[in-house]
């Protein structure tokens, strides 16, 4: 049995979204982040982080997104969620993969909520984004001629970066608006049949 422990609109989205493509029999909970049910004591045990995504296998726990992901891809590897084992194009797909959940990611945690990285809020929050800017700039490069992150066809690394995309609206500058290979990009994410629906569910 999979469970996923799962916060609406979070990175979590991206192990729903890769779920949908397996097929996998899974049940999702849902962590009310709002409220701040990742601390209480019945998570905490599941992720000492109090951080979702977390996965349960069985009774084995596997947290951290990309390595739940690229776990998705290799239990259900007729849908093809990385190219094969020993491939440069796998490499350059695990490249992009941890390009966003190692970069972008704490970028946003930090624009999220900078109290919890400085006491000057507008500046912690100020230098979130521009660092963010810096890194779309070059995912908007990568996206020129490619269709996904990493070449023709979709991977995990794309997963999670439509969901990051969609974090824009706590930004000052539009990252779509700024950047139209991204704009594109979404577009594409949203009008893939199956994991278009997944984001549509949560996402505006
Ligand atoms: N390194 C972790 C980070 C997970 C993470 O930051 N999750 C966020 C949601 S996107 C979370 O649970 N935040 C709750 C909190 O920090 O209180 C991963 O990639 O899975």
């Amino acid at each position: 049995m999979i469970t996923l422990y799962h916060a609406p609109g979070s990175c979590s989205l991206a192990v729903k979204a890769a779920l949908a493509l397996t097929g996998l029999e899974h049940e999702v909970k849902v962590i009310d982040a709002q409220s701040g049910e990742q601390f209480a004591p019945e998570f905490v045990k599941i992720n000492p982080l109090s951080k979702v995504p977390a996965l349960i296998v069985d009774g084995d726990i596997i947290t951290e997104g990309a390595a739940i992901l690229q776990y998705l891809s290799e239990v259900a590897p007729a849908a093809k969620l990385l190219p094969e084992v020993g491939t440069m194009d796998r490499a350059q797909a695990l490249k992009w993969m941890m390009f966003v959940y190692s970069n972008v990611h704490p970028h946003f945690a930090r624009a999220f909520v900078p109290a919890r990285y400085g006491n000057d809020e507008a500046d912690v929050k100020e230098k979130a984004e521009s660092s963010l800017h810096d890194l779309f700039s070059i995912i908007n490069d990568q996206l020129a001629d490619n269709d996904y992150l990493a070449g023709s066809v979709l991977s995990i690394a794309d997963l999670y970066l439509g969901v990051a995309i969609h974090w824009q609206m706590i930004m000052k500058d539009s990252l779509t608006e700024k950047y139209t290979n991204v704009a594109n990009y979404l577009q594409r994410l949203l009008d893939h049949p199956v994991i278009g629906q997944v984001y549509k569910s949560e996402l505006s």
